[in-house]
């Protein structure tokens, strides 16, 4: 089923993508660029005044992830520095399958010491990011943005990235074991409450985090960004938590809402906008002349917990935030999700498979399936041919959210609850308790795909699946 004949033993470099032909590595071939070296690494960080070792995946000169631009190709080579196995899934592009970063599936993950190569065309662009999928990595950082400029930058305005995350001091093997412990105990007490009517009261933030960080920053010490008074600046908000939603707030500011998983929707003006785990916002904001200081807050759904970061314009003084508001947060709906309208909606065109996966779960011992089965390799695909337009129908039967990402296709919101629309294309589509939401694809892209909730511990449950058409 899987080819293991890429991974060499004895710590040589495992190549997860086929050879770059030698013609690509020519000098002389035109737009043949070095790759860029991203490597992961292990790194200190401080926490609320506490040192924590976490990883990340750097540049040589330090810089996170990468930037890069729509019509170059995707030339990388990831560098394993850490000490166990690990391979980078590249959220929301589209590479060939082999390329696409999900070990037991797209390929061996990459040995300690080794590397991959990966090089394929940027169709389009937008806020996008990377991360670890192997084993529970991701909980320790191991992510970063990948931003692909387009036509749609402005050259008069100035981009902030904010890369949202979630932090606990216990290591991630032990928050797991804590959630199948901890989820017998709640099982046994929500049987002994009486049933309630109605819509029942959504289970959030299994996990209780030490921090919420917003680039690697916590309010007591976060980033100030100094921007011009009356400037205009794009916000890419990248949601790269393990488990938590959030609340984007501008405060005082109006924000348009122009691209959600990078891709462009009509425009949207708020000061509020749900970021779910692994989604991004980007929003365009025209700063009020005359110095001033924006903060950007993430607020932790159905919680008080917010981090974020602040705007500086002209000299303003900045004043401390808290790390709690005032009130809870509500918890994410639909709301939005029902009327962004996408700018470049897939051709109208009718189903010609549908495949309906009813989101399962057990409390008891933590168990997280897709319509009753747990996730391991030997589980079938989900049957598509290429060129189908297929929908992919989620029927959330328990009382948890689940952001569910399909690996390698973008997708096009066309339901919700039993109502049609034509609404976004994203890569990641919230399903909140109790609802029925579907999303429609062109197979145009064959190879074996993941389809899983990107809430890690679901994931590294089983609540995950697969589509194959090769
Ligand atoms: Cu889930």
């Amino acid at each position: 089923m899987l080819s293991r004949r890429a991974l060499i033993a004895g710590g040589v470099a495992a190549l997860a993508a086929p050879p770059i032909p030698a013609r690509a590595q020519s000098s002389t071939d035109d737009g043949a660029a070095a790759p860029t070296i991203l490597r992961l690494e292990r790194r200190d960080i401080e926490v609320n005044g506490k040192a924590a070792s976490v990883y990340g995946i750097r540049q040589p000169d330090r810089t996170f992830g990468l930037t890069t631009e729509v019509g170059k190709p995707f030339r990388v080579r990831v560098e394993n520095r850490i000490a166990e196995p690990s391979l980078i899934h590249w959220h929301g592009l589209t590479p060939p399958w082999r390329q696409d970063g999900v070990p037991g599936i797209s390929g061996p993950p990459i040995p300690p010491g080794g590397g991959a190569d990966y090089d394929f065309p940027l169709s389009f662009g937008g806020t996008f990011w990377m991360h670890s999928h192997q084993g529970l990595q991701e909980q320790l950082l191991m992510s970063a943005p990948l931003i692909i400029h387009d036509r749609r930058d402005l050259a008069d305005e100035q981009e902030v990235v904010v890369m949202l995350a979630d932090f606990s001091f216990t290591p991630p093997e032990q928050i797991f074991e804590n959630l199948k412990k901890s989820a017998g105990m709640a099982k046994r007490m929500k049987m002994a409450a009486p049933m309630s009517t109605g819509q029942p009261k959504p289970d959030l933030n299994d996990v209780k985090y030490d921090a919420f960080l917003a680039n690697d920053r916590t309010l007591a010490d976060p980033e100030i960004v100094k921007v011009e008074p009356g400037g205009r600046v794009l916000l890419r908000i990248i949601n790269g938590s393990s488990m938590s939603a959030f609340h984007v707030s501008l405060g005082a500011l109006d924000g348009d809402l122009i691209a959600v998983d990078g891709f462009e929707v009509e425009p949207i003006r708020g000061r509020s906008f749900p970021v779910a785990v692994a989604q991004r916002l980007d929003i365009r904001l025209s700063l009020p002349p005359g110095p001033g200081a924006h903060p950007v807050l993430a607020e932790l759904e159905g919680e008080m917990s917010q981090t974020g970061i602040v705007l500086a314009a002209g000299g303003a003084a900045i004043a401390r935030i808290p790390d709690r508001a005032e009130k809870p947060s509500p918890a994410l709906t639909l709301d939005l999700e029902r009327t962004l309208r996408a700018k470049r909606p897939l051709a109208e065109r009718k189903a010609d498979r549908v495949h309906t996966l009813n989101l399962t779960g057990e409390m008891a011992g933590y168990v997280w399936s897709i319509n009753g089965v747990v996730w391991d390799k030997d589980v079938p695909p989900l049957a598509v041919a290429e060129g189908e337009r297929v929908e992919l129908v989620f029927v959330n039967q328990t009382p948890m959210p689940h952001p569910m990402h399909l690996h390698g296709h973008e997708f096009q919101v066309v339901e919700i609850d039993g109502k049609r629309f034509s609404g976004t294309v994203r890569d990641t589509i919230l399903v909140t308790p109790g609802r029925r939401v579907a999303v429609a694809f062109d197979a145009l892209n064959p190879g074996w795909w993941a389809l899983h909730c990107h809430l890690l511990y679901h994931l590294e449950a089983g609540m995950f699946a697969t589509i194959r058409y090769v």
